[in-house]
């Protein structure tokens, strides 16, 4: 029998001791693995679902793609911090429904913030607060598979509980979403959000601890677009110009019915990566959309729970993306495919002013994920891109008081088999990473894993340094740290500010990142959604800045 590299360096149970930033850093960890068990590691495969959907034989593009509609605030709240002044305060309720996913699908039972699924978008402006009343009006039991052994997700809770974290948002940590702050059906949470930051594309979706992958994978998710004068200025494509593209995947079954998998381990289903053959747009397979034969704005979000998409569009047709997770980016840049990680987006721009009659399949790789028909008619005038959209300052390195190196790596474990752990630590240990107010600090996210993980950060925007790689080998066998070739700068699309990154395989990811705007606690993850589930999710704290000597 033959071992694969991996399962050797997981059956070697070497990871627990590596020496970096500079110093020696005690760890205890998880049992390491031992000889001979390697049998029994590795990931948890899911146990194949007996009469799946075959999505891949359904009619293509007989279904109009469904565009959220907008949310509205309904009432007024209290401002936090202004006595006498009030926010306009919307009211989102969370709700089981059916959903046509397609023209010849059963309907699909789904959670949603709406109506239809994803629920509706937050179109709203820089510096104008709001709040958010999420009222939880889900049913008592939960349809999709809780792993009861993963930390936080206790049989002795509710079993349906929910909390909304605003992807991206700049927020006081009690409106954050924190994982802990969930409520159960019956009960509402009300969230203030200052909007104090530049127009990005952020998104809103449940962080509930323990749950959040079934709760997410359920539907509960949405866009919140931030604008502001700066991007009014540049002219984009609006209103029926501009459509959010929410792209996921998912297990159908045979009925159409959502199927989370599970390992086939008596009372603790958790798997470690969840792919779906069924990818949806905005809540349909293969959908279409007629569109004119001018310039549109497509916001594109990944909310899978763990497929990086690679976006492109059929007959060499380019994206001008124009933004990233945190809003503009310094230009335009001219792509041909995009790559969106768990809960990145792209804001791009796609002109069919000279493609009148034709049709255009918005594909990731071999997937065809929706068509665009664009009317008849002579080619129009094209679109120019502006040439430069905002500043996006870098960063420089000597604006950093501190460099912190944090492993992402594998472990032998019991109780799942696998473990993916963010810097050898699980979320009930210790607060470690407690950046001062107002500092800038560089992560070195190392890598030792195959796997890309996409980790974002709450409240913060940051931006990337370069990547490099190294020699697992010598790491593992000769616990050394040995750098494979320079630094690599991010590509052009990677300079806007960002929230998530992928932290790519057997590399060193550098962050810049000034924390800055609330003292408290908030998250940082993986937003591979099962990693985040069993482990791979920390907390951080911002605090007080030290008194220094002047
Ligand atoms: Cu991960």
């Amino acid at each position: 029998m033959t071992l694969s590299r991996r399962q050797l360096l997981r059956g070697a149970g070497l990871t627990a001791a590596w020496i970096g930033g500079g110093g020696t850093r005690g760890w205890v960890g998880p049992e390491p693995a031992h000889a001979g068990d390697h049998m029994a590691m590795g990931k948890r495969r899911p146990v194949p679902l007996p009469r799946p959907l075959r999505a891949a034989e359904l009619p293509k593009f007989v279904d109009p793609l469904p565009i959220p509609p907008l949310a509205h605030s309904t009432a007024t709240a209290p401002h936090p911090g202004r006595p006498g002044h009030t926010v306009p305060l919307y009211r989102i309720a969370m709700h089981e429904i059916a959903v046509q996913v397609h023209r010849d699908v059963k309907p699909t039972r789904c959670w949603s913030y709406g109506a239809g699924m994803p629920g509706p978008t937050f179109d709203v402006r820089a510096g104008q607060a709001l709040a958010i009343e999420w009222r939880n009006e889900l049913p008592a039991n939960h349809f999709l598979p809780i792993d009861h052994t993963l930390c936080g997700a206790d049989a002795n809770l509710p079993e349906v509980r929910t909390v909304v974290h605003v992807h991206g948002a700049r927020v006081p940590p009690e409106s954050d979403g924190a994982p802990e702050r969930w409520f159960p059906p019956g009960d509402a949470w009300t969230a203030h959000y200052p909007n104090r930051q530049d127009a990005a594309t952020l998104w809103y979706h449940d962080h509930a601890m323990g749950i959040e992958r079934l709760n997410q994978y359920a539907g509960l998710f949405g866009a919140y677009l931030l604008r502001d004068a700066a991007e009014d200025a540049l002219g984009l494509p609006h209103g029926p110009h501009e459509v959010p593209l929410f792209v996921f995947d998912r297990i159908l079954d045979a009925d159409g019915q959502l199927h989370y998998p599970t390992s086939g381990v008596p009372g603790s289903p958790w798997v470690s990566e969840v792919y779906g053959d069924t990818i949806l747009v905005n809540g349909k397979v293969t959908p279409e959309l007629e569109v004119e034969r001018t310039a549109y704005r497509f916001r594109i979000y990944n909310a899978s729970n763990a497929r990086v998409l690679y976006p492109s569009l059929s007959g060499g047709v380019p994206f001008v993306q124009i933004g990233s997770d945190q809003g503009l980016l310094p230009g335009p840049v001219r792509t041909a495919a995009l790559s969106l990680a768990p809960a990145e987006r792209a804001d791009v721009i796609v002109d069919f002013g000279a493609l009148g009659g034709q049709s255009i399949v918005l594909m990731s790789q071999a997937f065809q994920l929706m068509r665009f028909r664009v009317a008849p008619g002579a080619v129009a005038s094209a679109w120019k891109p502006p040439a430069a959209l905002r500043s996006v300052p870098r960063t420089p390195r000597t604006a950093a008081v501190k460099t912190r190196t944090l492993a992402l790596d594998e472990y032998q474990d019991n109780e799942h088999g696998m473990l993916m752990l963010l810097d050898g630590k699980r979320w009930r240990d210790p607060v470690t990473e407690q950046p001062e107010l107002d500092s800038v600090e560089i992560w070195e996210l190392v890598n030792y894993t195959g796997d890309t993980h996409p980790i974002h950060l709450h409240l913060v925007r940051f931006q990337i340094l370069d990547r490099q790689k190294f020699d697992i080998d010598a790491f593992r066998f000769e616990h050394k740290m040995q750098l494979i070739g320079p630094p690599i700068v991010p590509a052009p699309v990677e300079l806007g500010w960002k929230d998530t990154v992928q932290a790519y395989p057997e590399s060193i990811t550098r962050i810049i990142v000034r924390f800055e705007g609330y003292l408290g606690r908030y998250v940082w993850h993986c937003h591979v959604l099962e990693h985040a589930a069993n482990e791979m999710m920390r907390p951080f704290e911002i605090v007080k800045p030290k008194p220094r000597r002047t």
